[in-house]
């Protein structure tokens, strides 16, 4: 299934239509390449908070789909935004405006013969969630996450077949980096905290909720599939020196853990191990391991954007990786202007990786170029966009055809101009169609097709062979 994907925070808007709560992502300032976003302690005045509005997708839905149907998708990854749901994650009942959107919505799809594809939990965590329980330091998020789960699968399983559960949850193996960790489990970390090990209990109790959301999903319609969600980002040996390729190997075990989990539905050795020896004793009790043993993911959900490439060092003799560790360029390899490297053969390489290791369909669900653009007499002739997709479908076809991986889709990221996660920025952009919006959050809205969209129309008409 050829398509496109975005995320409910990064281009609906609306953050209070239809008495949405507050979510996490509408506490996040603006940054750019160089700057952090800012995380706020709720929404204050004088700051730009681009995901109040984003693009504004709630009342351009009707549009926006009609351009998709034009570029021919088959199907449409978003995520639900869990705040339309449950505003503030722990109310009794659901908030029945909030549903009637995604009814709507996922109609407007289905007239184009488009299949949604729906991530549950994007980078969205209710903030009243994290003011009242800590976010995902607490076992209660179980709960609320599982309800909310409960809820979408009950509504929508006649619209939806394909289910991802928790969006990039290893993002936070880079525990250190304070947004990673907050926009995967609502974490912030207070001094004398050890992030490290509030991370592991958290990405626990996450991936119990999944687990028990996918049994649940399988009671519900047992047509549902439900998959995870990895950011794909493969760690390669900066040398062929024995210790560099010993480093590679254990930074891909803590960066790939979570999958092991998803997937084989039990703590690989090497991770029971670590927690051994670093003393950790995360709250894991006999029913969490239960569960995840008869929640296994039906595939492999993952995002592929670039690689990163890691070497031993005198002062990391257990080869522990960390944020930093992977932060080496890759001689062979050239950056965006964000610092996201190029890398088309780490895409076969990521999916030949993971099929050894999980023997499980795959969907790429994220791939693409942020790049700026730029609009000359009403045209965007992003011809890198449409090269760095390009190097990308081919690695893709080599891995269906000839490595023999069963791939269900794939939804480059974005189906439109949406605003970053990383930077919260608009002129970070990716989509086939640009919106007319700039990072002070000036601008028409209007829409304007790029040449990436008739580009990407021709693909998918030609099923990837007139690329
Ligand atoms: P932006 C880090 C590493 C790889 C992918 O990212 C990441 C991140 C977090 O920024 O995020 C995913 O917008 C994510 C999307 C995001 C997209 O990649 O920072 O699933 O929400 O927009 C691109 O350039």
């Amino acid at each position: 299934m050829w398509g496109g994907a975005v995320a409910a925070h990064q281009f609906e808007g609306g953050w209070q239509e239809g008495h949405k709560g507050i979510s996490i992502a509408d506490v996040m300032t603006s940054g750019d390449a160089h700057t952090e976003r800012t995380i706020t302690d709720g929404v204050q005045p004088g700051n730009n908070y681009p995901n109040h509005e984003a693009i504004d997708f709630y009342h351009h839905y009707k549009e926006d789909i009609k351009l998709f149907a034009e570029m021919g998708f088959k199907c449409f990854r978003t995520s639900i935004a869990w705040t339309r749901i449950f505003p503030n994650g722990d109310e009794a009942t659901p908030n029945e405006e909030g549903l009637a959107f995604y009814d709507d919505v996922f109609a407007e799809c289905k007239k184009y013969g488009i299949e949604p594809i729906v991530t549950l939990s994007h980078f969205e965590i209710p903030f009243h969630l994290i003011q009242e329980y800590g976010g995902f330091r607490n076992r209660k998020m179980i709960d609320f996450f599982v309800k909310f789960a409960d809820v979408c699968f009950n509504r929508y399983h006649d619209q939806v077949k394909y289910w991802m559960t928790f969006n990039e949850i290893n993002n936070q193996t880079n525990y250190n980096n304070e947004f990673l960790l907050y926009t995967n489990s609502g974490i912030k970390v207070e001094p004398g905290e050890d992030a490290e090990a509030l991370m592991f209990q958290a990405a626990h109790y996450e991936l119990v909720a999944s687990s028990i959301a996918v049994q649940h999903a399988h009671q519900i319609d047992p047509s549902m599939q439900v998959g995870c969600m990895i950011a794909m980002v493969p760690l390669y040996p900066l040398d062929s020196k024995p210790s560099d390729i010993m480093m590679a190997e254990k930074a891909m075990q803590k960066r790939y853990w979570f999958a092991d989990v998803h997937a084989h539905g039990e703590y690989p050795v090497f991770m029971e191990a670590y927690f051994a020896k670093k003393g950790f004793r995360p709250d894991i009790t006999d029913a969490d391991r239960y569960n995840l043993a008869h929640g296994t993911v039906d595939y492999i959900g993952f995002s592929y954007y670039m690689s990163k490439t890691v070497r031993a060092t005198d002062d990391n003799p257990d080869y522990d990786y960390e944020d930093h560790t992977g932060d080496i360029q890759n001689p062979f390899l050239e950056n965006s202007e964000w610092g996201w490297s190029v890398d088309p053969e780490g895409l076969r390489y990521g999916m030949n990786w993971m099929y050894d290791r999980y023997h499980l369909p795959q969907f790429i669900v994220e791939n693409g170029f942020g790049a700026r653009d730029t609009v000359v007499d009403g045209k965007v002739h992003d011809d890198y966009r449409i090269d760095y997709l390009r190097q990308h479908i081919e690695q893709m076809k080599k891995a269906i055809l000839d490595d023999g991986i069963p791939v269900i889709g794939y939804t480059p990221w974005a189906a439109i101009d949406i605003v970053s996660a990383g930077t919260g920025q608009m002129e970070k952009r990716y989509g086939f169609i640009h919106v007319d919006k700039d990072d002070q959050g000036k601008g028409t809205m209007n829409r304007l097709k790029k040449d990436s969209f008739y580009w990407y129309k021709q693909v998918i008409a030609s099923q990837g062979e007139d690329l």
